[in-house]
């Protein structure tokens, strides 16, 4: 089924914050933000923004009724810059007028005059000067110390991945608009509708029942709404207590880069251990995480990164430590895979980096090594592993030897081209790995004319989530879909919502409508019985009709539901789901934190022009483990898109921030992302077909982040171009491979033999 979505998206009908019909009145915000990385605030001059035309009125610090502080994790995050200021762009000063041209005229206006402190850009400088957001962990397995004797090959190094701006196609903003009783309405572009309530409630003083929170759909998230969709909330219900007025802020663009955090950089440094098998042995890795300057989601993401650290394979002796390290930029935040990704590299350079110094093919290293049912992650959990059908299946679907002589030939054959082939197991955990977290609820209503309206907690940001939330309801109740409406999202229809993030949201917020509509059907079988003089449990409701003992009766849905409602039988269920099974004890580091992982192969080709570092990436062929997937088109369109994405990470789209912490690629211009003619001429997706069981809604396992690490594979196959043209080439493991940084690779240390 398409997603029902498509054809709103491609009319423009759909309705995203901007399409909100505005309220008489509105007025509209913009930020001053801080333009140094750190320092002390001595003054700041406001007057003459507040006397520029059109101006309402300026907020700052000193109007918060309720606590400054919106961090959420660790509450060290004030939502206004007092005395300190700790990235560029942190809010200084709110402007509200009654244009968002006038607005953004008198933020100009504004002058801070701030006394320069020493900025830190760098993870690793943070950590030696103890700039800890939290203390450090450690997972460990087995005897690492002992484990370093029994081992014939030992490969230390140093990986390094950048960050990654979100460039969801809609950016951040809030409107707010003042309700009776005192109550705030606020329409907000967030993954995390309660986490927008907590921070509001928290700014404003208000109690939570007084702020709904409604969210219709999102033009993108990828993480970057599931933390930080709460400043511009919080900013717009502030001054909306205040001038009970509604107030409204959509960033525009550069304002969007300049002043949101984005995937995290890491540098990490690695040893890995192998026998003469190739069987690895002992790993240990420290991770160093650039967590910005507040907390955000920092120390969750850290804490993916470790569940991570050995990606798909085996590994019996495992210590990985990881820092999450304070510097002056904008808090980083969650994206697509969480730390995940960023674990995942590490091990693969380790991998590529031990295959070549022995001379091995990284493949057989990571083959070998590949995780089996029943062998223990560094955290306790137990894999039911499918990293060997995924990988083998890719071989023989894709024919794996033929590629690989194909790729030999263009490279006998070819002076200035090189290509390259790697290939990118992923393994990836799904539940939120705080446990409380992976609990969700939905409002299920069956209206008098059979029409039915289904409310959950999740957010609709482009995923499908909506579509699937459908397709439980109309399959339980075995219903034409066009009977089903997926509401908005709302914190008074549904309350403590998690956020849609994790990759959980269709497998929590599905479960929680499998059993409302469950609990509904049930109700109605009993209604059918007594009807029909039958027994409930020889029922059945199919394809809109009542049936009993396997005979239609003619008695349709609408009638069935009106025979409830006349009966008296409740026609709505608010069910409340909560993953089973899961756990995980901090002071151990050890549980079963996740329902189940997903598996995936992907078998990479690119081609890289050896003159110019520029670059395509032939093809990505991925063996991939749905499960059952209960909507094969919107899950492929996931993965087509988590590959790009994660290729974007890998290899073209570059932050930078200067020595001073000011962001230097806050534009388009210079911030490369991918575009269609970037993609992979081929994109093959295989279902690994399983009948195993498990706790995904239909056992349709969840699809969001895990395909973004197969992108991972684009930059080892550019590593293994590379080498294919310059063998003696000592290549560091740094992403993004830009074709900047390929070019250097291909003439490193051989400058004076350029070929041609
Ligand atoms: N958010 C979160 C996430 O709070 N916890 C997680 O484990 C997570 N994982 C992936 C993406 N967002
Ligand atoms: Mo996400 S990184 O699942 O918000």
């Amino acid at each position: 089924m398409k997603n029902i979505d498509s054809t709103g998206h491609t009319r423009g009908e759909s309705i995203y914050l901007d399409d909100i019909p505005l309220v008489q009145g509105t007025l509209f915000g913009a930020v001053f933000g801080s333009p140094v990385a750190h320092g002390i605030v001595r003054r700041l001059q406001v007057t003459e923004a507040a006397s520029y035309p059109g101006v309402v009125r300026v907020f700052t610090f000193r109007d918060i009724k309720g606590d400054n502080q919106i961090g959420g994790i660790v509450p060290d995050e004030p939502l206004f810059a007092e005395e300190h200021v700790h990235f560029c762009g942190m809010p200084l000063a709110l402007v509200v007028a009654v244009s968002e041209k006038a607005a953004r005229a008198a933020v100009q206006k504004i002058r801070a005059d701030i006394e320069p402190l020493s900025v830190i850009v760098d993870a690793r400088v943070a950590q030696a000067k103890g700039e800890l957001i939290v203390p450090p962990r450690t997972f460990r397995l087995g005897d690492i110390d002992g484990a370093w004797a029994l081992c014939d090959h030992i490969v230390e190094g140093r990986a390094d991945t950048n960050g990654q701006e979100h460039l969801y196609i809609e950016t951040q903003g809030a409107y707010a608009v003042p309700m009776e009783n005192g109550n705030i309405r606020v329409y907000s572009s967030t993954q995390a509708p309660t986490a927008v309530q907590r921070a509001v409630s928290k700014v404003t003083g208000l109690p939570m029942h007084a702020l709904d929170i409604e969210v219709t759909r999102l033009g993108g998230g990828f993480g970057g709404k599931e933390d930080q969709a709460n400043v511009w909330a919080a900013l717009c219900a502030l001054a909306c207590l205040h001038l009970k007025k509604p107030v409204k802020y959509a960033l525009p663009r550069t304002d969007d880069m300049v002043m949101t955090g984005k995937r995290h950089p890491y540098s990490s440094d690695f040893r890995i251990g192998l026998d003469k098998d190739l069987k690895i042995l002992a790993y240990e890795v420290t991770f160093y995480q650039n967590a910005g300057a507040a907390a955000d989601l920092s120390p969750a993401v850290l804490e993916r990164t470790l569940f991570h650290c050995t990606n798909s394979y085996f590994i019996p002796n495992v210590r990985a430590t990881a820092y999450s390290c304070r510097t002056h930029l904008p808090p980083n935040t969650a994206f697509r895979g969480f730390g995940g990704p960023q674990g995942m590299f590490v091990i693969e350079a380790a991998i590529v980096k031990a295959a070549e110094k022995l001379g091995v093919d990284a493949a057989i290293i990571q083959k070998r090594n590949l995780l089996h049912t029943g062998d223990a992650f560094p955290y306790g959990q137990l894999a039911v592993s499918e990293t060997h059908a995924c990988w083998e299946k890719s071989e023989e679907l894709y024919d794996i030897a033929a590629m690989r002589e194909e790729v030999a030939a263009f490279n006998r054959s070819q002076q200035l081209f090189k290509k390259g082939i790697a290939f990118m197991p992923v393994c990836f955990g799904i539940s939120f790995t705080k446990t409380l977290m992976n609990q969700a609820r939905a409002l299920v209503h069956v209206y008098t004319d059979g029409s039915v309206s289904v409310t959950t907690g999740a957010v609709e940001m482009g995923q499908g989530v909506s579509t699937k939330m459908m397709q439980v309801a109309s399959t339980v109740f075995s219903i034409d879909d066009s009977l089903v409406r997926i509401q908005s999202t709302s914190t008074m229809k549904i309350a403590n919502t998690s956020p849609s993030a994790a990759s959980a949201t269709a497998d929590l917020n599905g479960k929680a409508v499998l059993m409302a509509c469950t609990e509904i059907l049930r109700r109605l079988k009993d209604v059918a019985a007594l009807e029909l003089n039958t027994t409930a449990e020889s029922v059945e409701v199919k394809a809109g009709m009542v049936w009993v003992g396997g005979q239609a009766t003619g008695m349709t849905w609408k009638q069935l539901v009106m025979a409830a409602f006349v009966r008296r039988v409740s026609l709505s269920e608010h069910a409340h789901y909560a993953t089973p099974d899961i756990h995980f004890d901090p002071a151990k580091e050890k549980g079963h934190p996740f329902a189940y992982h997903v598996y995936g192969t992907a078998i990479v080709v690119a081609t890289l022009d050896c003159l110019r570092g520029r670059y395509t990436v032939d093809a990505v062929k991925v063996v991939h483990d749905f499960g059952v997937s209960m909507n094969p088109l919107i899950d492929r369109g996931q993965i087509e898109g988590g590959i790009v994405q994660g290729m974007g990470w890998m290899t073209m789209e570059e932050v930078v921030y200067d020595d001073t912490g000011r962001l230097r690629s806050n534009t388009l211009s210079t911030y490369k992302v991918p575009d269609i003619y970037s993609v992979p001429r081929d994109i093959s997706i295989e279902p690994l077909h399983t009948q195993q069981d498990n706790l995904a809604i239909f056992r349709s396992k969840a699809v969001g982040e895990p395909p973004l690490m197969y992108g991972i594979g684009v930059y080892f196959a550019l590593r293994s171009a590379i080498r294919a043209f310059n063998p003696s080439a000592e290549l560091s493991f740094s992403a993004p491979m830009t074709p900047e940084k390929a070019l250097m690779g291909l003439y490193e240390k051989q400058l004076e033999h350029v070929p041609g």
